[in-house]
């Protein structure tokens, strides 16, 4: 089962997902896991589904079990492969909670202040009420990071201001304590990948949207994926060509017909040439279920079988912790931790 992974001349890789969801969406798919699905072959992938992240919201907590499962059953779906890659969830694996906490001690309080996904995220509650954990966020990612040693991690735009601080602090304690950890590269995916909402095509398409109607699942029903992209936003101009700026709802739907189908924004424009938006979208919608339906029935099949699930969780989770032990042995021999004695 091991024999794929672990090769000693392929970089590794990381990155991670929040279980924030019940389902993925398109966003997520074709921005990020689509990308992640291809680099496994040529690096040690390690894949993290973070409910430690998640938890610096409230969240119920059967609801958070049941999505760190349907987050795991769709990464397999959509095809992370469990023998090549360490797919796992991060409170398996107790390092990360454990470098968190060294890593905030060499964390500036003006260096965390500056991290912008707590200034947007804490403004919907108010930033006193806003949890400490959602404020070192972004160093908690940092040790999912360090201590897997990637040369590169994998992420959208919105994460580069995270990887910036995790090479930080990296170099950070490299500098003070002697080399210890890889300096990670970020490795950000296309702009053409961001995805944006059906319904507000302005905004990225987002788990945690308020209208759910500008969001395409990965678990949703046939029916409901052609009924979004029906009633997706558009223009008056009844012209189907791409510029984000004056028709976002239009390019938005090219950017996304482009992706699934892997032809090109302006073959598609002279296909459609002439045709009015109706057509654009049912021709979609039938696109996106054809693609869409095969991931969501093989989650369901990976669902039905929790214990199997679950084992091939196991089965990562052992991958990880072999090397997190490792990386966090080091930095706590560095730091002047003297040994437990066994
Ligand atoms: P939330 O809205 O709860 O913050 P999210 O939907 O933005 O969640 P994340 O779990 O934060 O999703 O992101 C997982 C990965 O998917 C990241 O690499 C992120 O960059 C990518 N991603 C998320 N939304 C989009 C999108 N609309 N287009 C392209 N990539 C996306
Ligand atoms: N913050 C990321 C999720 C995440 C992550 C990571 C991504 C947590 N730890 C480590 C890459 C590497 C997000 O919200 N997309």
């Amino acid at each position: 089962m091991t024999q794929n992974f672990g090769s000693a001349n392929k970089p590794n890789l990381l990155s991670g997902m929040q279980p924030s969801a019940g389902s993925l969406h398109l966003g997520n798919y074709l921005g990020a896991l689509v990308n992640w699905t291809k680099m496994q072959d040529d690096f040690n992938a390690y894949y993290v589904i973070v409910d430690l992240h998640a938890i610096t919201v409230p969240q119920d907590p059967k609801e958070l079990r049941d999505n760190t499962r349907r987050t795991a059953a769709q990464y397999i779906a959509a095809g992370i492969d469990t023998d090549k890659s360490a797919l796992f969830v991060q409170s398996h694996v107790p390092a990360h909670a454990q470098l968190a906490w060294v890593l905030n001690c060499i964390t500036g309080f003006g260096e965390a202040s500056r991290m912008t996904q707590f200034k947007d995220k804490s403004q919907k509650t108010g930033a006193d009420t806003a949890s400490v954990g959602l404020f070192t966020y972004p160093i908690l990612q940092a040790a999912d990071i360090l201590l897997y040693q990637p040369k590169a991690v994998p992420v959208g735009e919105d994460q580069r201001q995270h990887i910036e601080l995790t090479r930080d602090l990296a170099s950070r304690f490299n500098t003070r304590f002697g080399q210890t950890f890889e300096v990670p590269e970020a490795h950000i995916l296309k702009e053409t990948a961001k995805i944006y909402d059906l319904q507000y095509p302005q905004a990225k398409m987002s788990k945690s949207a308020a209208d759910p109607k500008g969001l395409v699942n990965l678990m949703d029903e046939d029916s409901i994926i052609v009924k979004k992209f029906k009633s997706a936003v558009t223009d008056t101009e009844a012209q189907i060509r791409f510029d984000r700026d004056a028709k976002p709802g239009v390019s938005n739907l090219l950017g996304i017909f482009s992706l699934l189908t892997g032809e090109s924004v302006s073959v598609l424009e002279d296909r459609f040439a002439g045709q009015g938006y109706g057509a654009l979208k049912t021709e979609l919608a039938d696109a996106a279920v054809s693609v869409i339906a095969p991931i969501r029935a093989r989650a369901h099949e990976l669902l039905a079988d929790q214990a199997e699930l679950d084992r091939l969780l196991a089965i990562g989770a052992d991958r990880a912790n072999a090397l997190a032990e490792t990386t966090l042995a080091k930095v706590y021999e560095r730091l002047g931790f003297i040994a437990a004695t066994k």
